[in-house]
């Protein structure tokens, strides 16, 4: 028998979709999420965040969420790009706006495809990260620890968990952040 593997999802959007505005989008989808058999553990409040990279598009709505699902880590990934068709994104462009960004950020402490293969994709210099997407699934995410309106979230929901690269908890890579950064990172009222 399987156990149930433990995963963090970053959720995000700047465009409205059927469902709503930004944010009743990224309800509804993990509500799609748990609709799926996954069990959700904690989700954090929402926050609007600064589009990055500055000036690409209108602010986003930023969440992060922990959930349990009897399942791989492309399994799951799969499940998410489904939830975030069901909500009307469509890839036109990388970073482009889009209604619904579901990120796969960690599962447990596994590092894929491998150290190798995910230090490659942690040192990849922006203008390559602007124009390259990877083929195959890159665990933790290879940007997670840049980003403020990732990891404001994610201390929300897992506080304690380490990268199992950097060796950081999640508070202690909230802390390593520029503080102009955390504090661009608001609370949606
Ligand atoms: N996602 C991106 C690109 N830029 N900016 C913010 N503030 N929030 C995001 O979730 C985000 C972004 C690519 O997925
Ligand atoms: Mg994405
Ligand atoms: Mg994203």
């Amino acid at each position: 028998m399987r156990t149930i593997d433990n995963y963090l999802i970053a959720l995000g959007g700047n465009l409205p979709s059927e469902a709503g505005s930004a944010a009743q989008t990224l309800s509804a989808s993990l509500k799609a999420v748990a609709d799926a058999g996954a069990t959700i553990h904690a989700f954090s409040p929402f926050y609007t965040t600064p589009c990055f990279p500055v000036g690409a598009g209108p602010d986003y709505v930023n969440a992060a969420a922990n959930i349990g699902l009897d399942a791989a880590p492309d399994e799951m990934m799969a499940l998410l790009h489904r939830v975030e068709a069901l909500f009307g994104r469509t890839r036109v462009r990388r970073w482009g706006r889009r209604t619904l960004d579901l990120d796969l950020l960690a599962c447990g402490a596994q590092v894929l495809p491998d150290a190798t293969g995910y230090d490659e994709w942690r040192n990849l210099p922006l203008s390559a990260q602007m124009e390259r997407a990877p083929d195959q699934l890159i665990l933790p995410h290879p940007r997670l620890h840049e980003r403020a309106f990732v990891l404001v979230p994610l201390a929300d929901v897992a506080p304690d968990w380490q990268h199992p690269v950097l060796g950081r908890t999640v508070r202690e890579m909230v802390a390593d952040l520029p503080q102009a950064d955390v504090r661009a990172v608001q609370r949606l009222a």
